[in-house]
């Protein structure tokens, strides 16, 4: 493929950042804090800025409604604050999983306030996202149970699309709301999203306003993700990624630091759904969702954001006539080795290229650490937190 061709996919390739993913996470057992860790949205739009300045691809960032805004400060001035940083804010995500109400479920559980609070933050949740210009929603639910017999799946099922439908058409019109999907884990026996196709059906069933949401993270072992990928582009159905690695489950990890092949093979997907069945990707949310317990924060991020740029540079070199001639000839050996091709392909003097051309550093991590930011946020937030009485133990999940 031509540069110029590689370049303008690259330009239109931009990649999500998660607030949640700059603050000092861990695991149940334990979280290990970081001086530079962001403690809040000030900081981690301060963070989310750096990473864009020295990526040029992360130009916007998800928000957690519970972690990211509190009752009294204007969600337009976070706004205003992300512009300030070079950014802008990108998905909402509400929270339906931390309030005690919710033991026993959001929007299914039998529990009429539990619903009726749900109901409630998702209200919050749209004037949010108004306020900060967005135009997604990304909608996650713990929802499900334990043990069986617990409660009705099909009681529960029932409240779930009626909360859906119910907030499809509360959206204002440029809004969509993307549906999370996740067989386990906080509820181990079911999960009432538990996978594409049931997420599938309530976004259908809702409305046209509301798609699925892929987590990477969110399969049973051995799933093939980018087959269900390439059915949800053909139904026009696919609202977003939520990226991530894993080895055992809902791991979080970085992008491709685990199985790089099997994000370039959802990449290559895309790029097959859009140059050989027209499909228009374009609406297609790339988004971030990792818990860097271990890594420096701003670093883990820069590192995923190249990343994420390589697997769908190399995306997009698979040369799809020769695949297409491969498959007429049912040629299993030629059309794998089409897609081992553009895999094996060294990306760096491309990727270089266009950076220079951003007027970027053709090396972002190295470009970063020369800068000394993290050193000296870590410093300042420090002694801001010391200043202020806030004990480093003390702070939230995010
Ligand atoms: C879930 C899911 C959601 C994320 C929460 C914190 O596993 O991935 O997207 O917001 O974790
Ligand atoms: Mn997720
Ligand atoms: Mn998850």
């Amino acid at each position: 493929m031509e540069r110029d061709r590689l370049f303008q996919l690259l330009d239109e390739f931009a990649i999500e950042t998660p607030s949640w993913g700059y603050a000092d996470t861990g695991t149940r057992f334990g979280k290990f804090l970081q001086p530079a860790a962001a403690r809040k949205i000030e900081e981690k739009l301060e963070d989310a800025g750096v990473v864009h300045k020295f990526t040029g691809c992360c130009p916007t960032v998800a928000v957690h409604v519970l972690w990211d805004f509190s009752v009294g400060t204007s969600a337009a001035d976070t706004a205003r604050l992300a512009e300030k940083h070079g950014v802008r804010i990108g998905a909402v995500n509400p929270n339906f999983f931390q309030d005690q109400v919710y033991k026993f479920g959001s929007v299914c559980s039998a529990d009429e306030r539990a619903q009726a609070h749900a109901h409630r933050h998702m209200t919050d949740s749209i004037a949010i996202a108004k306020a900060v210009r967005s135009d997604t929603i990304s909608l996650w639910f713990a929802d499900g149970t334990n043990y069986p017999g617990q409660d009705d799946m099909v009681a529960r099922k029932h409240r779930m699309h009626g909360a859906l439908r119910q907030w499809h058409d509360a959206l204002p019109k440029n809004m969509r709301m993307l549906v999370e999907y996740k067989p386990f884990e906080p509820a181990f026996y079911h999960t009432d999203v538990a996978d594409w196709g049931m997420a599938y059906v309530y976004a259908k069933d809702a409305g046209e306003k509301a798609k699925v949401l892929v987590d990477t993270g969110h399969h049973l072992p051995g799933a093939n993700v980018e087959h269900i990928v390439a059915f949800l582009l053909d139904e026009d159905m696919l609202g977003g990624f939520h990226f991530n690695d894993r080895k055992y489950a809902d791991d979080d990890l970085t992008i491709g630091s685990i199985d790089p092949y099997a994000v370039f093979r959802i990449f290559s997907e895309i790029r097959n759904a859009a140059e050989l069945h027209e499909r228009d990707v374009s609406r297609v949310a790339y988004m971030i969702d990792q818990s860097h317990n271990l890594k420096p924060k701003v670093e883990a991020m820069i590192q995923t954001a190249t990343t994420a740029q390589e697997l769908y540079l190399k995306a997009c070199m698979v040369d799809r006539e020769k695949l297409q001639d491969a498959q007429a000839r049912m040629n299993v050996v030629d059309a794998e080795t089409c897609l081992r091709y553009a895999f094996f392909a060294d990306v760096r003097q491309v990727l270089a290229a266009w950076r220079k051309r951003k007027n970027l550093d053709p090396d972002p991590l190295k470009a970063y650490r020369a800068s000394g930011y993290e050193a000296r946020v870590a410093h300042e937030r420090e002694e801001r937190r010391a200043a202020s009485g806030v004990n480093a133990s003390s702070s939230s999940y995010a």
